[in-house]
């Protein structure tokens, strides 16, 4: 990639998709394009076929996605399978016949068997059964690492995935319905201190373990791998240790400065027990994250709550 060459990054107001054009300017790319949804539908295939005739980016970042935490993916079971599949089926296709130098596909650790081995390797993915909650989001997911790999081996694409852990960061969604757990609990806990309430709801036994990574990391990672990985199959992205998310809770409550107490709904469903990636093939590539939980945490609480708007 040059820095005047011209790069599609789908999905470019979401957490992913920003992160990854302040990554790329930050690197003095100055031909990034993005459209919104709004402008461009990428369940649409006429509309993404024509897309790609006008603008013929030579590089794609695919980080559109439909996305949420463990309550809407269990609720909007089609939606997320659905959408999900369209855009990286229309995405990945027109890259193909509009000839794109390279495309990065990012996915998700909930592709791998909800009770594989741990840490997560590459090597363990289809080799079980999937989480029950999140199922229609990890076969969309599992459907484009295998796009990538189909076109690379049929048509010789440069089409390579990766599989970032959570993430968290600036943009993300904080709607208590269909956010992931961290942004949730900042917002809960940041309006039970302001409103004075005694307690802070948080869902689940508490004892699921979960890997976080901030976004902004993830997509040092993303341009890092654009350059030095041109393989089939995907990597894994993440910072190599987990939390459970009672410990989470404590950190977010203790960062917040809230003092009420947490109480537990366990008619909310857990989710995998624990989810952490095996980052040893990253190492091996030469890339590790940088920023600690609670750095990322502290840096998305300032900017999100503390900060006048
Ligand atoms: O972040 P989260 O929604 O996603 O939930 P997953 C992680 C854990 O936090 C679960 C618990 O055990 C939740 O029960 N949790 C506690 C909460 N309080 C809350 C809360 O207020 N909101 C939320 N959302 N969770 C998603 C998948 O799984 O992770 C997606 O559904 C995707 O497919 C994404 O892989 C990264 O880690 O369980």
């Amino acid at each position: 990639m040059e820095n005047t060459s011209k790069v599609y990054v789908a999905g470019h107001n979401g957490m992913v998709g920003s992160a990854i054009v302040r990554r790329l300017q930050q690197a003095g790319f100055t031909n990034i394009i993005g459209k919104t949804s709004a402008e461009l539908d990428l369940r649409n295939q006429l509309a993404v076929e024509a897309f790609f005739a006008t603008h013929q980016p030579d590089y794609v970042f695919l980080a559109a996605a439909k996305v949420g935490g463990i309550l809407a993916n269990d609720k909007y079971k089609a939606d997320f399978l659905y959408d999900n599949l369209m855009i990286q089926n229309n995405v990945i296709h027109q890259a193909y016949k509009h000839g794109v130098k390279k495309l990065m596909f990012l996915g998700s650790s909930c592709i791998y068997p909800k009770m594989a081995p741990q840490p997560l390797k590459e090597e363990y993915l289809l080799t079980g059964l999937l989480e029950s909650t999140n199922e229609p989001y990890a076969i969309a997911k599992i459907a484009g690492i295998k796009m990538c790999d189909a076109y690379r081996y049929q048509y010789g694409c440069n089409f390579i995935s990766v599989m970032p852990t959570n993430l968290y960061g600036p943009n993300d969604n904080y709607d208590l319905n269909t956010s992931h757990v961290l942004p949730a609990l900042l917002r809960k806990f940041h309006e039970a201190k302001e409103n004075g309430a005694l307690e802070v709801t948080v869902w689940g036994t508490g004892k699921p373990l979960r890997e976080f990574l901030y976004a902004d990391d993830l997509a040092d990672a993303c341009y890092y791998l654009m350059h030095h990985c041109n393989e089939a199959g995907f990597v894994n992205i993440g910072v190599g240790e987990d939390i459970s998310i009672a410990d989470l809770a404590a950190l977010i409550k203790e960062i917040v400065g809230y003092e009420g107490n947490i109480v537990w709904d366990t008619e909310k469903p857990d989710g995998t027990p624990r989810k952490l990636m095996d980052v040893s093939k990253l190492t091996a590539m030469g890339w590790k994250a940088t920023t600690t939980l609670k750095e990322g945490i502290e840096k998305v609480y300032n900017q999100r709550f503390l900060q006048p708007t």
